[in-house]
């Protein structure tokens, strides 16, 4: 009688240990820490239609920035605050330029000011 009761609570037992490790989860794979190391710091901005494509860019310290005159007229990529200018930008001419520092970089066509304005928003 007393072993029948000891044998039911251990099939018991053993069941809900069973079922405690069949439900627990592994914790979820952390993010691989190559990821941070594998942002590219390359970016191309192409010119099409009198816009600057994508028009604004998020990219790490250190990224050099290529723009690429995808129109059959000439533009500039010009820095509202005065630290870069392409000059002139023949169609199907690139220009880069590396940005080393932090901030907010608006830049405009100073052939066309009716085009919208760029930015490179650079992450410290
Ligand atoms: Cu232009």
């Amino acid at each position: 009688m007393k072993k029948t009761l000891i044998i039911g609570l251990l099939v018991i037992f053993v069941l809900i240990s069973g079922c405690t490790t069949t439900t627990t989860t592994r914790p979820a794979e952390p993010t691989p820490a190559t990821t941070s190391a594998r942002i590219s710091t390359e970016q191309q901005i192409n010119i099409k239609d009198f816009n600057f494509v994508p028009n604004i860019a998020e990219v790490p310290m250190g990224t050099t920035v290529t723009w690429v005159n995808d129109d059959n007229v000439p533009h500039t990529i010009t820095s509202v605050s005065g630290s870069f200018d392409s000059g002139s930008l023949a169609p199907g001419k690139t220009y880069s330029y590396k940005f080393n520092q932090a901030g907010t970089f608006e830049y405009s066509c100073t052939n066309h000011p009716s085009m919208p304005h760029g930015k490179i928003v650079v992450r410290g």
